[in-house]
């Protein structure tokens, strides 16, 4: 389809690479590309903030080094400003695709533009941007964080059904700005709100850390002396935040009810001993698929626009017949 740019470029690349081939060309680590034939993958990832992500960098990390891809990896601690220079570095030493976790949805058309011009395809993984202009990708691969905010939500409506009294809920939002946290807030609100009971007494991000779920959850604790239940956008808050709850001497799970996404394997222990009542699933695990798009990307093939991770849910009895073979 799009080989207008790779044919193009391609006697080009080629061209350059057999100069480059023993003169570095500024890569690091002398990792340079083209001269061994294989796929250049830049991949700027989020951070180191959750289960979750670490399990996505191993996946990611271990399925480019079976596909025989060539993955030059960059952490951005969190910040923005280091992804955008982590692609832009990316730009410069050309690789052949380049692909991001967007730490937050908004900000990116500048950089996204700049690759474009640079024939080099962009895909995005995990997380979605706010771009109008799609042609800045070619991809998006991940969760619809919607739906996972929506099956929290059922679950609780389901929890409460037939019941009068009021429902104190407290929610650890994610990353602000973040794709994720945005997306479960919209789905869970808009499920609980068939419930005129339920109230989201306090919402606050917890930057989808552990500590930052204990230290906020404290807080709530100390405002909010009668909290019935506890939805956390991710399984690390969640954890941390039954730290905090055991620490102010009420049995989480049983005193307040939590509801996470992800379930990671500790998660999934908590659901399985009770401190945690029901996980929402988002998969970590898109390295296959996205070694698999990228390959497909540089070859000029087509692909689709969305590719939506497969997710199921866990109550306690599932969680502890899936955790013998869980993954992450
Ligand atoms: O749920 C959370 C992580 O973007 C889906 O980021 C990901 C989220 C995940 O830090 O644990």
């Amino acid at each position: 389809m799009r080989r207008n740019w790779s044919a193009a470029a391609l006697t080009g690349v080629l061209a350059v690479s057999v100069l480059a081939g023993c003169g570095g060309g500024g890569d690091d680590a002398g990792s340079d590309s083209g001269s061994d034939g294989k796929i250049t993958l830049g991949f700027s990832q989020v951070g180191a903030e959750s289960g979750w992500r670490t399990a996505n960098t191993k996946s990611i990390q271990e399925s480019a080094a079976s596909a025989g891809i060539d993955l030059k990896f960059s952490d951005a601690q969190g910040k923005q400003e280091n992804q955008i220079s982590a692609i832009r570095n990316f730009i410069t030493q050309k690789v052949d695709v380049i692909a991001f976790s967007p730490v937050v949805t908004s900000g990116w058309d500048a950089v996204l533009k700049e690759a474009k011009d640079a024939g080099i395809p962009v895909i995005l993984t995990d997380r979605a941007v706010d771009s109008q202009d799609t042609s800045l990708y070619k991809t998006f691969i991940g969760s619809d964080f919607i739906v996972e905010g929506e099956k929290a939500g059922d679950w609780l409506v389901k929890e409460y059904e037939g019941k009068t009294e009021p429902v104190n809920i407290v929610e650890l939002q994610g990353t602000t700005g973040s794709a994720p946290a945005l997306d479960r807030q919209k789905g869970f609100a808009e499920k609980i709100a068939a419930n005129p009971n339920f109230k989201i007494v306090k919402s606050q991000t917890g930057d989808f850390k552990r500590a930052d779920g204990k230290t906020v959850m404290e807080t709530f604790l100390q405002s909010t002396p009668d909290i019935d239940v506890l939805y956390a956008h991710n399984d690390d808050m969640g954890l941390g935040a039954i730290e905090a709850i055991e620490a102010a001497g009420k049995k989480p799970g049983t005193d307040i009810k939590i509801i996470t996404v992800d379930a990671v394997k500790d998660g999934m222990t908590a659901l399985s001993e009770g401190k945690i009542n029901f996980i929402v699933e988002c998969s970590p695990l898109l390295g296959p698929q996205l070694m698999d798009l990228v390959k497909k990307v540089d070859a000029g093939e087509e692909i689709p626009t969305r590719v939506l991770t497969e997710e199921t849910t866990f109550t306690q009895a599932q969680a502890k017949e899936a955790l013998p073979t869980r993954q992450y």
